[in-house]
């Protein structure tokens, strides 16, 4: 179990670790830059089993496009989407089995970094995952399939960097433009939980742990 800053001495791995710098975009929004960083070396593992058993999928919309970003989950519940709708299921559809468990890293990682933008007993109980090759974006949306909007939800992004959209309450509100990079984690609720928001088309790049790709990992309280 990872101690409250992390399973590393603050000193010994300062280079890894730089001291978060805590950015607020919203109300109860915010970025908690470079937060998620000492937990990478237990999350990578821990992703690659939890695709082993579920792997990537591209999903539908209602319709009929299919998303350009690749999801699975992990958790009691996991967010599913095909020509039906979408809503949260403990089962994945592809395998008709229960999604895989979260890790401990996800779990405390979500109610740490919700502690940290002041929510306190954040329990996740459903992961979405996220996978991103260059070109995959994810247009304007709110996040709205959860049973209630009271809990906030935690964001960790992994590999290459991302401009995130965060916008107002109507999908055409302006919206700012805001850098996410590898470790960076963003927490939002209360007031800000029903913004649209988006990722813009993935740049090509290379990243050294991840190469061509971006994860994102959004810890929710589904059910
Ligand atoms: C809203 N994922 O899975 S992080 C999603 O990077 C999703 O894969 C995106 O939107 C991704 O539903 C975006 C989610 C996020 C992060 C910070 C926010 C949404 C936010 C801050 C304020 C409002
Ligand atoms: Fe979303």
């Amino acid at each position: 179990m990872p101690a409250p800053n992390g399973p590393h001495t603050p000193d010994l791995f300062a280079h890894h670790t730089p001291e978060p710098t805590t950015q607020q975009i919203g109300a109860q929004a915010w970025v908690l830059r470079g937060f998620a960083l000492p937990w990478v070396d237990q999350l990578l593992p821990a992703l690659q089993a939890i695709q082993a058993t579920s792997p990537f999928r591209h999903m539908v919309t209602v319709r009929g496009f299919t998303l350009s970003v690749a999801l699975t989950n992990c958790g009691s519940l996991g967010w599913t989407s095909d020509h039906r709708g979408y809503r949260y299921s403990p089962l994945d559809p592809l395998r008709e089995a229960p999604w895989p468990a979260m890790p401990e890293a996800f779990s405390e990682l979500a109610t740490a970094a919700a502690l940290a933008a002041g929510f306190a007993d954040f329990a996740a109980d459903a992961c979405l995952i996220n996978h991103y090759l260059p070109g995959s974006r994810l247009s304007l949306h709110q996040d709205r399939n959860e049973r209630s909007f009271e809990h906030p939800i935690v964001s960790v992004s992994l590999g290459l960097p991302a401009v995130f959209q965060f916008g107002g309450f109507e999908r055409s509100d302006k919206a700012l433009r805001i850098p996410l990079l590898h470790g960076d984690v963003a927490v939002w609720g209360g007031a800000d939980r029903l913004r649209y928001h988006g990722v813009l088309p993935l740049k090509a790049g290379e990243h050294p742990l991840l190469g061509a790709r971006r994860i994102n990992l959004t810890m929710r309280k589904a059910g």
